[in-house]
């Protein structure tokens, strides 16, 4: 059974094609710095956003035309593999994501729930060996159902974070089984509505020692992924315990779990924290712990997690320079967090969606590509921070100097003299480099 019969194999066909199915910059075979766009863009589709999501929210009922959805339970989870391979295939992408209850419904208790797992996973199996596309990563879902109200590995309910660790005992299972190349932990409730009724130190260590738990039994099985760790600020909680990467990262070093864990980074995630995705991906990058990224973007005029796909050709390219500085994303890959929007509901959408997303980073990619072979940005920063490379400056980064010798040199000094940041003249030089990286082909 086939379910997008309107939409062919999708090809490159370049910037001056109107064939609305086509990629007009993303071109898989074409080679930036010795690898090829698809090596290093590493695209995944998420399985919850493109054939689980039915859009709705929270003040209306899903607009979602699904052909799949004529069916109901097994039946349904069986389509969904079908229409998911014919979907990769079409889309010729190399990665997916997904989390347990995406591709198979819970059952009424956790061995029926293993069950009808079992089954899709043998499926999707069976699917992949005559397939080109692996799983970037899966997780579990331990958010959505009512038992994980009050967190999971968090929970202030011994029996919540018990039944918790079995999901995810699961599901790394399910991984190794897969070949999976990340393991994700998205903790949606592992965070706070209030403090009042919280304690949030046992919360804290508790999930510390989920994480570690995690990692003993993927290592007992002989599961070799990298774990990836997904900050959030907030939503659904007030406070989630990852903030962001910064505290994600504190919180691995305090409890150990730094040479387990990367991160998996999510642009609308970035912004919810109130920082900009380059910031996100930079921090983890100058701390070695850049893992893999939820490539999507959020409204600048909603505050929410709006997860749209990632158009926005600024954020692109500063995002592949951090990723391209990075030396790549390793095993990570730049899956499509994303979901259309509810007005675009027909199948054909989802596609649109997806070259939309892919022509966007293949954009960043060749742009930020240049901006590091022209050195631009790397200039402008080492002639900023010239002072540190000579005299009192290169002492302080070399560490060979006090309070004494400082005091002693600013006593000296008759003019402090600051120079321009010429912020103007720099987001000007990328808009030329943005405009200007495509006119000659
Ligand atoms: C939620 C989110 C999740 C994770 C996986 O905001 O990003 O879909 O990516 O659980
Ligand atoms: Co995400």
């Amino acid at each position: 059974m086939t379910y997008f019969n309107n939409v062919t194999n999708i090809k490159y066909e370049g910037v001056n094609s109107n064939n609305p199915f086509a990629f007009k910059f993303y071109n898989p075979e074409e080679i930036i710095n010795g690898k090829t766009m698809e090596e290093i863009l590493r695209f995944g589709v998420s399985y919850w956003h493109t054939f689980t999501e039915d859009l709705s929210d929270p003040f209306g009922d899903g607009t979602a035309i699904r052909p799949w959805d004529k069916y109901q339970g097994m039946d349904r989870a069986k389509a969904r593999v079908e229409a998911a391979f014919e979907f990769f295939e079409k889309l010729s992408v190399p990665y997916f994501c997904f989390h347990d209850v995406d591709i198979a419904p819970e059952g009424d208790t956790l061995k029926e729930t293993n069950k009808n797992l079992d089954v899709i996973v043998d499926m999707i199996k069976d699917y992949m060996k005559d397939s080109k596309t692996k799983l970037l990563w899966n997780t579990v879902n331990n958010f959505s159902h009512p038992r994980f109200v009050h967190g999971a590995g968090s929970s202030n309910n011994a029996d919540v974070f018990v039944y918790a660790a079995a999901k995810v005992k699961k599901g790394l299972e399910v991984g190794k089984e897969l070949g999976a190349e990340n393991y994700v932990f998205w903790g949606g409730r592992e965070g706070y509505e209030t403090l009042l009724n919280t304690d949030m130190k046992l919360e804290m260590d508790n999930l510390g020692r989920f994480f570690h738990m995690a990692n003993d039994y993927a290592k007992e099985i002989g599961f070799d992924a990298q774990f990836l760790i997904e900050p959030k600020p907030k939503e659904p909680t007030s406070h989630q315990y990852d903030f962001d990467v910064a505290s994600g990262y504190a919180f691995l070093q305090h409890y150990e779990l730094e040479d387990v864990f990367k991160f998996n980074i999510e642009a609308n995630h970035a912004t919810l924290a109130g920082h900009t995705f380059e910031h996100e991906l930079h921090y983890a990058r100058i701390h070695n712990m850049l893992g893999s990224v939820d490539a999507n973007q959020g409204h600048p005029l909603l505050g929410w997690d709006t997860d749209e796909f990632p158009t926005d050709l600024h954020s692109t390219v500063l995002s592949m320079y951090e990723i391209l500085k990075n030396g790549g994303l390793g095993r990570g890959g730049l899956n499509f967090d994303a979901k259309v929007r509810r007005g675009s509901f027909t199948p054909e959408d989802l596609f649109s969606a997806h070259i939309a997303g892919m022509d966007s980073f293949a954009v960043g990619l060749k742009v930020a590509q240049r901006l590091i072979d022209d050195k631009v940005l790397e200039k402008v920063i080492e002639e900023r921070y010239k002072s540190f490379n000579e005299g009192i400056g290169l002492d302080i980064v070399e560490g060979n100097i006090d309070f004494h010798r400082l005091e002693e040199h600013a006593l000296g000094l008759k003019e402090i003299k600051n120079e321009s940041g010429k912020l103007e003249q720099i987001k000007a030089t990328i808009n030329q480099y943005l405009l200007t990286t495509f006119t000659s082909e």
